[in-house]
C-alpha cells in the first residue's frame, strides 16, 4: 500500500478528532455511569399481556464507537507500516490528553536522556519512528508546547510544562508491537517525575514504576471517584488512546476524567488552566514524602501563584478533598447539562455529526426546546383557563374509618382492610376541559369508593385485620411506621390470595402523615396504581395542644389530598374514556407510570370551597413515578409545616415544594389576604434538570413508544416514531447508522429536551397526549374563596422544646458513626446488547435497576445492623450514580437529612424523613436511629418510583436486637 501517510493521517486524525470532541463529554460519562444507557430500543413487535406482544430490541453505540476507533488505527497503521518493512522501525503511537494537545513536541528517551525519537502531536496523537534501539532501564516520552482547550474553562492554553509518561524497556517494546497508545497524561506526568527520582536514588525501572503508581493512586484516584467505586478501573492508565470518539473502556474514560478533572482543580483554587503544570510540579515536591498534604519532604509549606499573583499556601487546603471536589463537580456538571439539555452550538453540531451528519438532528434538538416551551406557556394558558371552568366538582373528602371495637377510651382500636377487585369506581375525569364520569374497575380496600383513612393516637394500639380478596398475592405495608418487621408488611410476608393476617401495631412515634399500601414482590406498582392506598395519620399531645390552642388548622380546615395521577383510554373508541390503564409500554417502566390525569381524592381538578382563612392540606404524593412541584397559580407563598415524619419545629414558607412519589408535606395556607370571588390555583410547576434527569429524556425520547399505542385508541393519536419519538428524527437505525436520534436515547436524551419526556412526551406532535411527562406543569385542584371570615389561627412558630420531633441529631453524628453507602443505578448495559425484551407485564428484561450494583434478592440480606440491644445511630449515604432522579425510601424508622452533595440540610429538609428525593449525581447523606426495642427484623429500603422498585431496585436490611 502506497499513501501518503500525513495527508491520510491528518484526516483521520481530523475525523478522530472531530468525533472525540463530540463525545467528550458523553465519554466522560461513559464510566461513571454507563453511558451505554443511552440505549436505542427497536421495536419489532409488539405484545401486551397476551393482547399482543411487544418485542424491542435493545442495543448500544459501544460496537460502532469501537468500530470507529479501530477503523481509525487500522487506516494509521496501515499507512504506517507502508513505510515501514523493518520490524524495529514500527512507530510508536502516543496520546497526550490534558485536553487534547496540538502540535506539541515529543521525545522519547532513555534513563540517561538519549533522545531515541522525537516528532510532533496533532491534535492529541503522535505516532513517532525510532531513531535508535530501544536500550534496557527506564523509557520516558515527555511532551513540551503546543495548545489545548481547558475543560473547566473553555480556554486556549499553551502550556508552559508538558506531559510525560514512563515505561519499561519491555513493557514499552510490547507496546510498541500491539501497536497500543501511550497515555500521557497529569498522572503519568507526575508517574515519570517520581519514577526519575526514584531511578537517581538506585531503585530500578520496574520497581520505581510500581511504587510510583500505588502514590499516584493513593492520592489522586483511591475516594476520590464520584461513584464511590461502583466502576471497576479507576487505576493509573498508562496505555490506552484518550483522543477517541467513544472510550473504547471504562478504564480509559475514567482516565479521561480525571486528566479533565486538573482543570476543575486549577480553578477551584484559583489559579490559571495553564498553572495545572506547576500544580503537578508542586504535587510530586509533596509526594516525596508519601502524603499529599501541601507540605514538602523538608516540612516546607508548597505555595503556588493564584491567578492574581499572590501565592497561595497549599498547606492550608485539603489537597485530597481539592481532588475529589474535582471530580464530583465534573460529574455534576456533565449530569446537570445532559439533563437540562444545556449544549453549546458546537456540541449540538459535532452531536449532528455523530449522527451521521443529519442536518435535522439539531433542528429538532432546538425543535423539543420551543416545544418545551411552548408547552410551559399552553399550561399557563390552560391553568388561567382552568380557573375560569364553572363545573368543577366539589373535592371529595376523604373520612375516617370507625374504630370497629366502639370503645374510644380505651387507647385501643380495631379495623378491617378486606381488599377487593372488580370493584366498580366512579372516577370523575376531564378531557379537553370537558368533565366526564367514568366507571372503570379498580381494586379498593373495603370495596370504597374513596380510599380509606385511619385516624389514630400516638401509644394507641391499632389492630387490623386485612383479608386478602384479590385473587393474588398482596400485604399491606405500613409506610413510615416504626414498627417490628413482622407486622411491616413487606414483600416477605406476603398474603396469599384467599388469606388473612391481623396485624398489631402500638403507635410509638410522634404524630405524623403516614400512609399504607400493599409491597407485594414485582406486583407493588400495579397494586397501588389499580387503587389500593390508603391515609394513616398518627395525632399526638403536641398536634393536640397545637390544635386547640388554634396554633394549626384542625377539623374541618385540615384536609388530606390524597394525589395520584392515572392514564385512561377510550377502548372502544366512541369518544368517551372508559379504560384505565397500567404499564402498556416499556416506557412505563423504565421511567416509571406516568399518567395523564391527576386525581385529587379521586377527582380531577375538583375545587374546594374555603373560607378567608388558614387551611391545612396534608399532600399526599401516592402517584407511582409522578414528582409534583406544588405551587400556587398566582405565585403566592405557602408555610410546609410537616414533612414525611411530622411536624417541622419552625414552618418553613415557600412559593414551590417538590414532592417525590411517596413524600408527603403538610402545608398552610393562607385564604385571609384574598376576597370572596377570587380563585387561586394549586398547581404543579414545571421543572427541569437535576430533578427529572436524562433518562427521563431517553425514555421521552423514546416516547413513540407510546405513540404506538395511540393508535389503539388510547387517547393518543401519534403512531409510532413522531418527532422525539422512537427513532426520532434521525430515524431508528438513523442516517449514520448510529441508532438514530432515538439510538442516542432520544434527541431528548442526549439533548436534554426530552428532560421534560420529550417532543412526544409533553402531548406534543406525536400524540403523546396520553401521559404528561414528569416535570409538564399543569393545574392540580382549585381554592374557590367563598366566605369572609376572621381568621381565629395563629401559626405555631417553634414547637415546645419537650417535642421529640423537634430534636436533631446531627450533632450525634461523629467520624466514628457506622456508615452505610448506597447507590442506586440503572443500567446494566452488557445485557442490553442486542438483547430481545419482551415488554408489559412487570418486566423490563435486559434493563437494570440496582442498589449497590445488586438487583433485589428475596433470600439475601443486604444490610445487617447489629445493635447489640441498644439505640444504634447510623449514617446512611445515598448516591444517585443514573440520569433520573430516585426517591429513596427505607422502613422501619425516620430519618433525618444531614446534608445533600456535602451542603447541610436546611429548610423543609429538616423534617423527619422516611422517603427522599435523590437527583441524579447527588449524594445524600441521613441519619437514623434504630431501637431494637420498636424496630427489628428484617425490612425493605429502595426506590419509591414502585416500577423500579418492581423491577429490582431494592435492598434488604435486617436489625438484630
Ligand atoms: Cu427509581
Amino acid at each position: 500500500m502506497n499513501c501518503n501517510r500525513w495527508s491520510l493521517t491528518r484526516v483521520s486524525f481530523r475525523f478522530l478528532k472531530k468525533l472525540s470532541e463530540i463525545s467528550l463529554f458523553i465519554i466522560s460519562l461513559y464510566s461513571v455511569f454507563n453511558l451505554e444507557s443511552l440505549i436505542a430500543l427497536k421495536p419489532i413487535t409488539y405484545t401486551h399481556h397476551g393482547d399482543f406482544i411487544m418485542k424491542y430490541r435493545f442495543f448500544t453505540l459501544k460496537p460502532l464507537a469501537i468500530a470507529v476507533i479501530v477503523s481509525g488505527c487500522i487506516l494509521l497503521s496501515s499507512c504506517f507500516h507502508s513505510d515501514n518493512t523493518a520490524d524495529d522501525a514500527t512507530p510508536v503511537l502516543g496520546s497526550l490528553f490534558k485536553g487534547a494537545i496540538d502540535n506539541a513536541s515529543i521525545r522519547i528517551t532513555d534513563e540517561a536522556g538519549n533522545v531515541i525519537g522525537s516528532g510532533t502531536s496533532q491534535e492529541g496523537l503522535f505516532s513517532i519512528e525510532l531513531s535508535a534501539a530501544v536500550p534496557e532501564g527506564a523509557i520516558y516520552m515527555a511532551s513540551s508546547s503546543g495548545t489545548y482547550t481547558d475543560e473547566a474553562t473553555g480556554e486556549t492554553v499553551s502550556p508552559t510544562g508538558g506531559l510525560m509518561t514512563v515505561f519499561t524497556s519491555d513493557e514499552f517494546k510490547t507496546m510498541m508491537k500491539a501497536g497500543e497508545f501511550a497515555a500521557l497524561t497529569p498522572e503519568t506526568t507526575m508517574l515519570s517525575k517520581i519514577v526519575k527520582q526514584k531511578i537517581t536514588a538506585g531503585t530500578t525501572a520496574s520497581t520505581a514504576i510500581s511504587e510510583a503508581i500505588t502514590l499516584i493512586e493513593t492520592a489522586f484516584i483511591a475516594d476520590s471517584n464520584p461513584t464511590n467505586g461502583m466502576v471497576s478501573g479507576d487505576t493509573v492508565l498508562r496505555k490506552g488512546n484518550l483522543v477517541t470518539p467513544l472510550a473504547a473502556s471504562p478504564e480509559i474514560a475514567l482516565a479521561k476524567n480525571r486528566a479533565i478533572s486538573f482543570s476543575y482543580q486549577a480553578k477551584n483554587i484559583g489559579i490559571a488552566p495553564a498553572k495545572v503544570f506547576d500544580l503537578m510540579d508542586s504535587d510530586v515536591k509533596d509526594l516525596e514524602d508519601g502524603i499529599l498534604d501541601g507540605i514538602d519532604n523538608a516540612g516546607a509549606a508548597l505555595t503556588i501563584a493564584d491567578s492574581n499573583g499572590d501565592m497561595i499556601d497549599l498547606s492550608k487546603r485539603d489537597r485530597k478533598s481539592d481532588v475529589r471536589v474535582a471530580r464530583q463537580e465534573l460529574f455534576q456538571n456533565t449530569l446537570s447539562r445532559l439533563s437540562e439539555g444545556n449544549l453549546t452550538d458546537e456540541e449540538k453540531s459535532q452531536l449532528r455529526s455523530q449522527l451521521g451528519g443529519d442536518s435535522d438532528f439539531s433542528a429538532s434538538i432546538e425543535e423539543q426546546m420551543a416545544k418545551r416551551e411552548q408547552q410551559i406557556t399552553d399550561a399557563k394558558a390552560g391553568i388561567a383557563a382552568q380557573l375560569l371552568l364553572t363545573d368543577l366538582v366539589e373535592l371529595p373528602m376523604l373520612t375516617p374509618l370507625a374504630d370497629e371495637d366502639n370503645d374510644t377510651g380505651n387507647n385501643a382500636a380495631t379495623y378491617t382492610l378486606n381488599a377487593n377487585k372488580d370493584v366498580p369506581v366512579t372516577v370523575k375525569l376531564r378531557k379537553d376541559n370537558v368533565l366526564q364520569s367514568v366507571t372503570v374497575n379498580m381494586l379498593r380496600y373495603n370495596e370504597a369508593q374513596l380510599p380509606p383513612m385511619i385516624v389514630a393516637k400516638k401509644g394507641e394500639q391499632v389492630t387490623v385485620s386485612i383479608n386478602n380478596q384479590l385473587g393474588e398475592e398482596t400485604t399491606v405495608h405500613w409506610h413510615g411506621f416504626k414498627i417490628p418487621a413482622a407486622v411491616d408488611g413487606g414483600p416477605d410476608n406476603p398474603i396469599a390470595a384467599g388469606g388473612s393476617f391481623t396485624p398489631v401495631m402500638t403507635l410509638q412515634q410522634p404524630a405524623a402523615p403516614l400512609w399504607f399500601h400493599p409491597h407485594p414482590h414485582s406486583k407493588t406498582g400495579e397494586q397501588v396504581y389499580n387503587g389500593l392506598a390508603g391515609i394513616f395519620i398518627i395525632k399526638d399531645d403536641v398536634t393536640n395542644t397545637l390544635e386547640t390552642s388554634n396554633e394549626l388548622p384542625s377539623g374541618a380546615y385540615d384536609i388530606p389530598l390524597l394525589i395520584q395521577d392515572r392514564r385512561f383510554s377510550d377502548a372502544d373508541n366512541d369518544g368517551t374514556l372508559d379504560t384505565m390503564d397500567y404499564a402498556t409500554s416499556p416506557m412505563d417502566l423504565g421511567a416509571g407510570m406516568l399518567g395523564k390525569h391527576v386525581l385529587v381524592n379521586g377527582v380531577e381538578l375538583p375545587k374546594k370551597t374555603v373560607e378567608t382563612r388558614q387551611y391545612r392540606f396534608r399532600l399526599y404524593n401516592v402517584s407511582n413515578a409522578r414528582t409534583y412541584n406544588f405551587a400556587l397559580s398566582d405565585g403566592a407563598a405557602f408555610k410546609v409545616v410537616g414533612t414525611d415524619g411530622g411536624l417541622l419545629n419552625t414552618p418553613v414558607s415557600v412559593t414551590e415544594l417538590l414532592l417525590a412519589p411517596a413524600e408527603r408535606a403538610e402545608i398552610v395556607i393562607d385564604f385571609s389576604s384574598y376576597a370572596v370571588g377570587d380563585e387561586i390555583m394549586l398547581i404543579s410547576k414545571a421543572f427541569t434538570g437535576n430533578q427529572m434527569g436524562m433518562m427521563g429524556g431517553a425514555m421521552g425520547g423514546m416516547g413513540a413508544m407510546d405513540g404506538m399505542e395511540g393508535t389503539d385508541g388510547m387517547e393518543g393519536t401519534g403512531g409510532m416514531g413522531g418527532t422525539g419519538g422512537m427513532g426520532g428524527t434521525g430515524g431508528m437505525g438513523g442516517t449514520g447508522g448510529m441508532g438514530g436520534t432515538g439510538g442516542m436515547g432520544g434527541t431528548g436524551g442526549l439533548g436534554g429536551t426530552g428532560g421534560m419526556g420529550g417532543t412526544s412526551g409533553m402531548g406534543g406532535t406525536s400524540g403523546m397526549d396520553m401521559s404528561m411527562p414528569n416535570g409538564a406543569e399543569f393545574s392540580v385542584m382549585r381554592f374557590d374563596v367563598t366566605t369572609q371570615v376572621t381568621d381565629p389561627v395563629t401559626l405555631y412558630t417553634a414547637l415546645p422544646s419537650s417535642a421529640e420531633i423537634n430534636t436533631r441529631w446531627a450533632s450525634e453524628v461523629s467520624a466514628s458513626t457506622p456508615t452505610r453507602k448506597f447507590v442506586m443505578a440503572m443500567g446494566g448495559m452488557e445485557n442490553m446488547q442486542s438483547t430481545e425484551v419482551t415488554g408489559g407485564g412487570n418486566q423490563m428484561n435486559g434493563m437494570s435497576f440496582t442498589i449497590n450494583g445488586k438487583s433485589f434478592d428475596m433470600n439475601r440480606v443486604d444490610e445487617t445492623i447489629t445493635t447489640g440491644g441498644a439505640v444504634t445511630t447510623e449514617v446512611w449515604e445515598i448516591t444517585n450514580i443514573s440520569m433520573m432522579a430516585h426517591p429513596f425510601h427505607a422502613h422501619a424508622i425516620q430519618y433525618q437529612v444531614l446534608s445533600r452533595n456535602g451542603v447541610d440540610a436546611s429548610g423543609t429538609d429538616l423534617g423527619w424523613k422516611d422517603t427522599v428525593l435523590v437527583a441524579p449525581g447527588q449524594t445524600v447523606k441521613l441519619v437514623g436511629k434504630f431501637d431494637p426495642s420498636v424496630s427489628y427484623g428484617k425490612y425493605m429500603y429502595h426506590c419509591h418510583i414502585l416500577e423500579h422498585e418492581d423491577n429490582g431496585m431494592m435492598g434488604i436490611f435486617e436489625v438484630v436486637q
